[in-house]
């Protein structure tokens, strides 16, 4: 299947969705986006109106790009009203787990005052910090909205990460305490205290800050989740409480801590994929403000919708559009532990018909690794309720975005590519997709309040279309982040100093002559070849046109006449053969598509790629394959270690 005439194709939105829409029409759009840049105060003032404030809602925001957002307000509290309407449907790791799992609003709120008791009970108080270490359980958003009700900073730390990660993010963030489950099911069973134990017991705490060892432990296992006992746990007594033994008798009533709009909600390091991690602090009012509205228009959120994103709330997409976007709208989502291939490659497509999910979002990764299953494992299920597809994390090569739109949304459906970072809250392009007319594996236009520009190495602002450069952000925003949690030189020199007065993205970007901004990957996976600069995302995308091709990853490689040049790992679809025949079909495929300079001079086979648990791929790690260097380095945020060696031994001999 050639798709190259349908990616140049506008895809206007679905007439059905047109009716509904919050917005209605793109001129609505644009009036809205020119007041979100012109008068912020004014329109952000208006959109916190909506929320439960304390005191004033006067909001102001400086002109420069050094985020001073002045709420003379308190946080909105925890959105109680909506009685017995389903907050979470709880879908469990084994499709026939999923009984006991579904909460409604006022149980989450009950529970959520328990647990904040609890911490009280404990010591904790505004402003300490208590690291979440859980897998997808409704537990989870209990305690990290308990941690917010009380002003407690939460510090999530995604479940498949390591003993030693999560130490070195408990030191970071100074935690006092930790919530954490005993095991997680992910296909099958993992144990998890084990490493919240490594952490107290085994991992070289420094000795000069004892102070920084988590004081607290407070374990989950809550009532119907018995399989947990199986897991070993290491106790001791008078530091750590099982979660099921105090939730029983703690009160349902617990006044919200007041929080000014500018204190900090919680920390968030950002993937390891670059250096150490960045400890992402956002606040109150911004980000409560930033998420709710995001999630209302970017999904065009609908009372009667059954939402679903699939990201692990240990991320900053989980963050905010499991926990805290569509619980400030009062929606009905979903809450996922398992995987999408567990028990086979249709449990995504299962679980929409199950639900009649409405509006899905999910990653580019997890899209290519399914449609390598076949359209089967799709079509058998009942897609009809959904709306809404949508992306987040990675550009979406057109390929995998028409098998989207063409398959999974059986053309039904406005599929919404959503670029933002764990720094920006939806720092996002796009806007309300459901009106945009798309083209595939672009991020189309800003969100409200987002001015973004394309910025040449010099710090010239890029106008001719077409032409890459940095993609920043002019002006700020209320969910942008506020600092690097203890270390704000790092978060100015990171952010702010390459392009004074803008926030730099870190990523590439393009905008077309229809003024659609194509987002290119990170500024760090560019290559210049014979002083072409050229994304190796639109590299990725050309090679995964091909039939033949599920996933690839294109790196830079040393070359002496060229400076550098293109060295591509390819993952083939199941049962496909790699051969001399298909490396010189992909690369005349690049060529074709970008041109002659852009032809790659290497084309490896890669049965599979390094990937951090978040699903992206570690280019540094492939750059150093690609000649021949062992020494990989740090590779501990890395799902499975064991594709490197076999990388090594699939190296073109010429390479
Ligand atoms: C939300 C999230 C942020 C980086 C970002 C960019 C890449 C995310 C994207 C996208 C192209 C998209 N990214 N969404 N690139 N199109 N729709 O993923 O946050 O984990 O902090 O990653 O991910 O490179 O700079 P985070």
């Amino acid at each position: 299947m050639d798709n190259s005439d349908e990616t140049a194709r506008l895809f206007p939105p679905p007439d059905r969705l047109r009716n509904e829409s919050h917005v209605k029409s793109m001129d609505d759009y644009k009036e809205m986006y020119k007041r979100s840049v012109e008068d912020p105060e004014g329109f952000w003032g208006d959109i916190a109106k909506q929320f439960y404030w304390k005191r004033s809602n006067i909001y102001q925001m400086d002109g420069g790009c050094q985020n001073k957002h002045l709420l003379q307000c308190y946080r909105p509290a925890y959105k109680n009203g909506q009685g017995d309407k389903i907050a979470f449907f709880w879908e469990g790791n084994d499709p026939a787990d999923h009984d006991s799992g579904n909460i409604t609003y006022s149980q989450l709120k009950d529970k959520i005052c328990k647990f904040a008791n609890i911490l009280k009970q404990s010591g904790l108080k505004k402003g300490d910090r208590v690291a979440i270490y859980m897998p997808m359980i409704l537990e989870l958003t209990v305690a990290m909205l308990a941690c917010a009700r009380l002003g407690i900073i939460h510090s999530i730390v995604f479940a498949g990460f390591s003993a030693e990660s999560l130490a070195d993010r408990i030191l970071d963030g100074q935690c006092s305490a930790i919530v954490t489950a005993d095991g997680v099911w992910r296909g099958h069973l993992l144990p998890k205290g084990h490493n919240v134990q490594q952490n107290g017991d085994y991992v070289d705490y420094p000795e000069e800050k004892p102070a920084q060892r988590p004081t607290r432990s407070l374990k989950v296992l809550d009532d119907g989740l018995e399989l947990y006992h199986a897991q070993k746990i290491n106790w001791t007594d008078g530091r750590d409480v099982w979660w099921h033994d105090v939730m029983g008798t703690a009160s349902t009533d617990c006044e919200p801590e007041w929080m000014d709009a500018e204190d900090p909600l919680f920390m968030l390091y950002t993937s390891g994929s670059t250096g150490k991690p960045k400890g992402v602090l956002h606040t109150v009012g911004g980000y409560m403000l930033y998420s709710a509205t995001t999630f209302k228009y970017a999904f065009d959120y609908q009372p009667d919708d059954i939402y679903w994103c699939t990201a692990d709330v240990g991320w900053i997409t989980g963050h905010t559009y499991v926990a805290y976007g569509p619980l400030n709208n009062g929606a009905t989502s979903i809450i996922f532990e398992g995987t999408p291939f567990f028990p086979d490659a249709g449990r995504f497509w299962a679980i929409i018909e199950k639900y009649k999910v409405t509006k899905f979002y999910t990653a580019p990764t997890a899209i290519r690794a399914l449609m390598r299953y076949g359209d089967e494992y799709v079509t058998k299920y009942d897609r009809s309720s959904l709306k809404v597809l949508a992306t987040v994390g990675e550009p979406i090569n057109p390929e995998a975005w028409l098998w989207y739109h063409n398959v999974v949304g059986n053309k039904q459906c406005a599929v919404v590519d959503t670029f933002w970072q764990t720094e920006t809250v939806r720092g996002s392009l796009h806007e309300v997709e459901v009106l945009t007319p798309t083209k595939p594996g672009s991020a189309t236009f800003p969100f409200f309040g987002i001015v973004p520009v394309i910025m040449s190495d010099e710090g010239v602002e890029i106008t001719e279309p077409n032409v890459e450069g940095y993609l920043v952000f002019k002006q700020p925003w209320p969910g942008l982040m506020r600092t690097v949690y203890g270390d704000h030189e790092r978060y100015e020199t990171t952010y702010f100093k390459k392009f004074p007065g803008y926030y730099c993205t870190g990523d590439g970007a393009k905008r077309d002559e229809d003024g659609y901004i194509w987002v290119t990957g990170r500024i760090d996976d560019m290559v210049n070849v014979s002083g072409h600069l050229l994304s190796t995302a639109e590299i990725e995308s050309a090679l995964v046109e091909h039939p033949t091709v599920a996933e690839a990853a294109v790196v830079s490689h040393p070359h002496k006449i060229k400076g550098e040049c293109t060295y591509c790992f390819v993952t083939l679809k199941e049962g496909k053969e790699f051969s001399d025949a298909l490396v010189k079909e992909l690369m005349d495929r690049v060529r074709k598509k970008i041109g002659p300079f852009a032809q790659p001079d290497f084309v490896q086979n890669a049965p599979g790629l390094p990937k951090t648990r978040s699903g992206k791929i570690m280019r540094r790690v492939l750059r150093k394959i690609a000649v021949g260097d062992k020494n990989v380095g740090d590779i501990t945020t890395m799902a499975d270690e064991t594709v490197i060696d076999k990388l090594f031994q699939l190296r073109p001999p010429e390479a």
